[in-house]
């Protein structure tokens, strides 16, 4: 704790002052900011900084708190660094809504801070109660609003110590399973005189990854050289760039198949012949040796397609307890608590040293993974042609896109039912270049494409939400921040004019031939004008494409006005559910 009266401001030095500081040193550069009466010391902090010309986090002035916090989600997806949401006390921390759930199951880290409100009410402090609407604020447990989908939450109880606090926060968010961390402060707290002080970053960095123990490197390798059908299935190993590599190193030696299950993340190279596409299927069943490797949900233990009882299961997993979901089981031989891209290196630097498997055997089965990944891709590509009628489907808007966009382009994805109309065409082959929630709260991508394009401002950012999801990002908040911020991204709406996931979902419970209508529950005609909304909240480019054969010049116009500095939506008319 290294007094550094360098950074000292002239005059007053507040807990405000300490904690956007210490945010500062931490590496925060923006706060996705929903600002209140509790945070008057954070604005006037923010403004004597500016004034002072102390560098500090940029803030992202958010119109709503569920933007704030997606928008700080995919940044931090992009750059692997945890950015600040602050939001008004119980009120805003409810707006952040289900977005909180999404960075939780995301394991994506966000600082996220609220004020509470004062805790006296006749001037004793400063910053005592000063309006009604501070008394309504009063909440007796504001931190358990958020207590089941955060990693620590906490409140300043004296702003002496809130650089340490900001530092722990900041360890445990970025610590693996990375997650949302909750801190809140009263305005009195905030008001607080205190001493500044810097804290030597190098002290308080996250915990090291963590590798396989040794006897478990050397049973999953030689498992896996024995192995006649081998299968890896991944939905996030991709997280961390060095992974891929490593991971596709991994399969070709061993001609070890890949599947990415409903992937958050570019895990695997998607025109690699050994990459087996989005659903492991009959793979599964076949396979006498599975690595699951950072994967939730690797298989439905109620559906048709499960392991062998006597295939041997590898858990390789950054959470493999799965701690956030209290009723998970996926029975198998080991649980390795191991971060993906050091235990891959166990496996690949074990196999350097062993003799390699036989090679006519890698030969075949490399040869066997490539018929079957060419077939997939020669049928996914008969579903992309051109329709006789004319009608567009997910697939022809993907693959046309393909054809636009480069391979660094990020793809932001809530496609929901149309999802693998993106995994399918949009093949990404470079790490860092697909994200998904890595949760079930719909409103996401949004706020998310916007956080991406902030942190990648030279590349194209490309977003697919449903006509359903549409209404659930706060487009006004988001299209407003886009154009304010210059953050231009594409977005593409799937419009079936509905919710066809709620749809299925009774068909496959209640009978696909039910004879009941069941329209007034899931249907959104008619349909709203959704590039119209962005347009109107941030001057965004408004396309609606009713047939395929306007779909190319529409989407090339859209890329080009995102690339021009305007955000474009791309309203794209699927026949309705
Ligand atoms: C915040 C939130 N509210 C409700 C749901 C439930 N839900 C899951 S899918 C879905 C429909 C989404 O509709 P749309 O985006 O049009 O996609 P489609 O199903 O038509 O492909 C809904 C309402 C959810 N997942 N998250
Ligand atoms: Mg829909």
């Amino acid at each position: 704790m290294l007094p550094n009266p360098a950074e000292a401001p002239a005059g007053r030095y507040t807990a405000c002052d300490a904690l956007l500081g210490a945010l500062h040193e931490s590496g925060v550069t923006h706060i996705f900011g929903n600002l209140g009466s509790d945070h008057a010391g954070i604005v006037q902090s923010l403004a004597r900084a500016k004034l002072e010309g102390r560098p500090m986090p940029q803030v992202i002035l958010s119109p709503h708190e569920g933007m704030a916090l997606a928008a700080a989600h995919g940044y931090a997806q992009v750059s692997g660094q945890a950015q600040a949401v602050f939001v008004h006390v119980d009120v805003g921390t409810q707006n952040m809504g289900g977005g909180i759930s999404n960075a939780l199951h995301g394991r994506v880290p966000v600082f996220i801070f609220a004020g509470l409100t004062p805790f006296t009410l006749e001037g004793e402090l400063p910053g005592s109660r000063n309006r009604s609407a501070t008394y309504l604020q009063d909440v007796p447990d504001q931190g358990g609003i958020v207590r089941q989908y955060v990693k620590w939450d906490y409140s300043i109880r004296t702003g002496k110590n809130v650089p340490q606090l900001v530092q722990r926060a900041m360890q445990i968010a970025h610590s693996d399973p990375k997650g949302p961390v909750y801190l809140t402060g009263a305005r009195e707290v905030l008001e607080e005189d205190v001493s500044p002080q810097k804290l030597p970053a190098a002290q308080w960095r996250p915990v090291e990854a963590a590798a396989l123990p040794g006897d478990h490197v050397a049973e999953i390798a030689r498992a896996l050289l024995q192995a006649e059908n081998p299968l890896l299935i991944t939905s996030y190993s991709g997280r961390n760039a060095a992974c891929v590599g490593q991971l596709q190193r991994l399969c070709e030696r061993l001609a070890l198949r890949v599947v990415e299950e409903r992937p958050i993340h570019m895990n695997f190279p998607a025109d690699h012949p050994l990459h087996q596409g989005y659903q492991a299927g009959a793979l599964i069943g076949d396979a006498d040796v599975i690595v699951v490797l950072d994967c939730d949900v690797p298989w439905i233990p109620s559906g048709k397609q499960r392991p062998r009882p006597e295939a041997r299961i590898f858990y390789i997993d950054v959470d493999p307890l799965k701690e956030t979901i209290p009723l998970w089981y996926m029975p198998s031989e080991r649980f390795l608590r191991a971060d993906s891209a050091t235990a891959l290196g166990q496996l690949n630097a074990w196999l350097d040293s062993a003799p390699p498997l036989d090679e006519a055997r890698r030969a075949a089965r490399l040869e066997e993974a490539r018929g079957s990944h060419d077939k997939m891709r020669a049928d996914w590509k008969r579903k992309a042609a051109l329709r006789a009628d004319g009608t567009i489907t997910p697939e022809m808007v993907t693959a046309c896109l393909n054809e636009l966009l480069d391979a660094d382009a990020i793809v932001v994805n809530e496609a929901v039912t149309n999802a693998s109309a993106v995994f399918q065409h949009l093949p990404r082959t470079q790490p860092g270049t697909f994200f998904g929630s890595g949760g079930s709260s719909l409103g996401w991508a949004g706020g998310a494409a916007l956080g991406v394009k902030l942190a990648a401002p030279d590349r194209d950012v490309v977003c697919f939400t449903g006509d359903g999801s549409f209404f659930f990002i706060n487009p006004s908040s988001v299209y407003w921040c886009a154009r304010r911020y210059q953050a231009p991204f594409l977005t593409v709406v799937f419009n079936n004019q509905g919710w066809n996931a709620t749809q299925q979902n009774f068909k496959r419970i209640h009978g696909a031939g039910s004879p009941m209508d069941i329209g007034d529950c899931v249907s959104l005609a008619p349909s709203a004008d959704f590039g119209g909304i962005a347009q109107a909240a941030g001057g965004a480019l408004a396309l609606t494409v009713q047939t395929a054969e306007e779909l190319p010049g529409m989407l090339a116009r859209a890329l080009a006005a995102t690339r021009s500095g305007q955000c474009a939506v791309l309203d794209v008319r699927l026949p309705g559910i």
